[in-house]
């Protein structure tokens, strides 16, 4: 017998073909055809009940633009009974980042709802959901975009979905550094070099000079990161001396201890 799909995630959304494509694309959708995670994208509009399908009305005590009804959404997810947690997508909800990625991977389940026009009925987040997740601080159209950056984030991080070559243990957000920076051929471009050290052949040195690299721009970039982990251990700095990196510098809003 095959084995059953290590995840599984349930979309709710009223552009049911957009959300199935890109999810038979690239590398979803190599794991959806090797049943490796079950997609399942249903349409809202398939439990309106009215003639037009409508699912969403006029904001009661007025205003501009239109908001998703309760019947529909409510009707919807009752009929599928979908894995929960049931998660709305929604600007105001918990910030999605890696660690949420991890947990939603760890818990193998999970079903999302796509919010559209200019909100969705209060009851809808108050009685139909489990919780509500934003994936950042600015406000798309729908939550289809962001049911898909959630689908592709966690997706990745089960097994068997990235090849062997293209493993995520080493990467940004999972060391909690930027990546180092990666080069191919020609070693030489337009007379900008790829570093010596990547064609030296000396596998150590190779291992040190990227991780200088990733302190050097995590330094630079998002000292948030460097103090989330804690700042640096002797061993970093070391790695750092030995190929010219510089200290992080003083930080007004700290004791001094990174
Ligand atoms: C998700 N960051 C932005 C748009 C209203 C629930 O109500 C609404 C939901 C949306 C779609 O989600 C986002 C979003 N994370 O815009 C308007």
């Amino acid at each position: 017998m095959t084995d059953p799909a290590r995840l599984r995630v349930d979309v709710f959304t009223i552009f049911p073909e957009v959300v199935d494509a890109y999810c038979d694309a690239s590398v979803l959708g190599r794991a959806r055809r090797e049943a490796v995670i079950d997609v399942r994208v249903h349409d809202l509009r398939l439990a309106a009940r009215d003639p037009h399908r409508s699912v969403d009305d006029a904001p009661f005590g007025g205003g501009a633009g239109m908001v998703l009804a309760p019947e529909p959404v409510f009707a919807a997810v009752e009929q599928i009974d979908p894995p929960r947690p049931v998660l709305l997508l929604s600007p105001g909800g918990r910030r999605f980042d890696q660690s949420m990625a991890r947990e939603l991977a760890d818990a193998a389940s999970f079903s999302l709802l796509c919010g559209r026009y200019e909100g969705v009925d209060q009851r809808i987040a108050d009685h139909l959901v489990d919780g509500e997740v934003s994936v950042g601080d600015y406000v798309l159209a729908g939550g289809e975009l962001g049911a898909l950056v959630i689908v592709e984030a966690v997706a990745r991080l089960v097994p068997g979905v990235l090849g062997n070559d293209e493993s995520c243990a080493d990467e940004s957000f999972t060391t909690g550094l930027i990546e180092y920076p990666q080069y191919t051929r020609p070693a030489s471009f337009r007379g900008w070099d790829v570093p010596e050290v990547l064609r030296s052949g000396d596998h150590g040195k190779v291992a040190r000079w990227r991780l200088a690299e990733s302190l050097r721009r995590t330094i630079e970039r998002r000292p948030d990161l460097l103090a989330a982990r804690g700042g640096l251990t002797e061993a970093e700095r070391k790695v750092m001396a030995e190929f010219g990196v510089l200290p992080p510098p003083p930080d007004p809003m700290s004791d001094g201890t990174v």
